[in-house]
Parts: C-alpha cells; sequence; structure tokens
C-alpha cells in the first residue's frame, strides 16, 4: 500500500517516481525549467495519477513522506543534470499540509545538504488556495523557506481568492496561471483582458508569469502577445518520466 511505498527502503519505496514537464521562455524558446509531477508505478494497477493516491496520503498523513520522496528525487536529477553541464532548475509541489508541517524544513536541509544543489535551482510551487487558508501562516512559512535560498512560485493562480494586499506579502518570484484561463483565452474576450491585467498586476510586484496547460501554439502566441514569461504544456511536452526527458532536451539542442 502507499504507507509501505513511502516508509520503507525497500523495493517498494521505487514504485514512487517523478515525471517532469518542460516549461519554455516566451521569448526565445528555450527551455527555462521543469516542474516534477509525482505518479505512483502500482505493481498491479500502473501508473497512477496525483489524482489517483494524493488524497490518500492527505487522509494517512503521508504528505510529508510524499513530499521527502518527491523533493529528494527532483534535488538527485537536477544536481545530475548539473554534473552533467546542465544548470536546470526544478519546481516542486508543496501541498496545504506540508507548507505547515514542521519537518519540511528538515527535509528541504537534507535534500540541499546531501546534494549540494545549489538552492536557487529549487523552486516550490504553493497554490493559491493553500495561502489563502491561512495567508499570515503561509506568508511566514514561504518566508522561512525562501531563506534557504529556494524561489516560491504561486501555482493555480485566479482560482482561490486572495487579495492584491497579501500577494505583495508574498516573498514569491513566479506566479502561474492556473490553466483554465488558458484554456479559454481564445474563445473569451473577458479572459483576455483578465489575463493581461494579470500579467501588468505581477510584472509591477516583481513577479513573472508562467501560463500552464497551454495545448496550441495559437493559445501561446496569444500569452506571449499579453506579456507572458513562460508557458508549459502538451504544446511544448506532456509530463515525461527522467530517461524521456533527456532523449527530449537532446532533440531540441
Ligand atoms: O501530473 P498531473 O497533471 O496529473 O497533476 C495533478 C495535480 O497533482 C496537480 O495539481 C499537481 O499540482 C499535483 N501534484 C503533482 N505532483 C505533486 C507532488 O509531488 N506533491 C503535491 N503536493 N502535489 C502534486
Ligand atoms: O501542479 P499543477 O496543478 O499545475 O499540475 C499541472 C497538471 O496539469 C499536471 O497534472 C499535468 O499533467 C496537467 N497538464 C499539463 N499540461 C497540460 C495541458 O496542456 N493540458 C491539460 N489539460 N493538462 C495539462
Ligand atoms: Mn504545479
Ligand atoms: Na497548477
Amino acid at each position: 500500500d502507499l504507507r509501505t511505498v513511502l516508509t520503507s527502503s525497500s523495493r517498494a519505496a521505487g514504485e514512487l517516481v517523478v515525471h517532469y514537464q518542460p516549461q519554455i521562455s516566451c521569448s526565445d524558446g528555450s527551455v527555462v525549467g521543469v516542474e516534477a509531477l509525482v505518479r505512483w508505478q502500482h505493481p498491479r494497477l500502473g501508473l497512477l495519477a496525483p489524482a489517483e493516491f494524493l488524497d490518500l496520503a492527505e487522509r494517512y498523513q503521508l504528505m510529508p513522506h510524499l513530499t521527502e520522496r518527491v523533493l529528494s528525487l527532483a534535488v538527485q536529477d537536477a544536481t545530475a543534470w548539473l554534473r552533467a553541464g546542465r544548470a536546470m532548475p526544478v519546481s516542486v509541489n508543496l501541498s496545504a499540509s506540508c507548507l505547515t508541517h514542521p519537518g519540511l524544513f528538515t527535509t528541504l536541509e537534507s535534500a540541499l545538504d546531501s546534494s549540494q544543489l545549489p538552492a536557487g535551482l529549487l523552486t516550490l510551487e504553493v497554490t493559491e488556495t493553500t495561502i489563502m487558508d491561512d495567508p499570515a501562516k503561509a506568508v511566514a512559512a514561504l518566508a522561512a523557506l525562501t531563506a534557504y535560498g529556494v524561489h516560491v512560485s504561486i501555482d493555480d493562480y485566479g482560482t482561490g481568492h486572495s487579495t492584491l494586499a497579501y500577494l505583495n506579502h508574498l516573498p514569491a518570484r513566479e506566479l502561474k496561471l492556473d490553466q483554465t484561463f488558458t484554456s479559454r483565452l481564445l474563445a473569451d474576450e473577458r479572459t483576455s483582458t483578465i489575463v493581461a491585467g494579470t500579467v501588468d498586476l505581477a510584472h509591477r510586484l516583481g513577479l513573472r508569469v508562467t501560463a500552464e496547460g497551454v495545448e496550441d501554439d495559437a493559445t501561446r502566441q496569444a500569452l506571449a502577445a499579453l506579456g507572458c514569461d513562460r508557458t508549459q504544456g502538451f504544446l511544448h511536452s506532456r509530463p515525461l518520466p527522467l530517461v524521456e526527458l533527456e532523449a527530449w532536451l537532446a532533440e531540441r539542442q
């Protein structure tokens, strides 16, 4: 079961894997980072997506274990890329329960120490909803995390109810525009207005904007015209296992 996978060092531990989805610069089309997305390679059920087991992990209080595993894998892979001469920024998702879990700092510290990865290559993504659950607590936790030198990204932006006042207090460097905006952009004038305003606000607050869920080039062009800095989505690549990502990167060079 998931508990065994997450807490044992046996063969079952290898069932938890991460796939990587590339992030592309709007200005020159280069690969500027990857997002680590967890998968469970289940011996009987096959490859399970996060939607199929994250709730379970939350319910059994296994999220800190899961995050520790994902962080460790992502840092390991980023270190290997760096040794191979490629400084590849990696983003890892943090759930609400992890953000406020005291063990997170130890986890982060040991992942960074054991690898000697420059902390600046690691970004932690926290959803807007997580932040607005308890904004004061989130701001404090994020400030403590950035003290390690890692970056913070506000994920799924536009689905929560953040106020401008809080956005301004967040020690974040990136805003990830939720894919609901991306998917509606070309069909709906209002969405385009909202995206334009959001990008403008984000830039004024010193945040770069990454649009998620970009599936076609017309949408990518519209996002770039509205000032988005980066795009991520099936247009470029689905999330890929490590070996496939490396092949994908090699082919683009
Ligand atoms: O990879 P996929 O598009 O199926 O991911 C679905 C959701 O699962 C996304 O919202 C993503 O943020 C979340 N997710 C993926 N990997 C992780 C992880 O390692 N930790 C947490 N907390 N969420 C993750
Ligand atoms: O952490 P976050 O919620 O942003 O996770 C992104 C999720 O969206 C992942 O589960 C990923 O597989 C999925 N995804 C990534 N690119 C696309 C896309 O272009 N279209 C759609 N529909 N989903 C995507
Ligand atoms: Mn994310
Ligand atoms: Na997201």
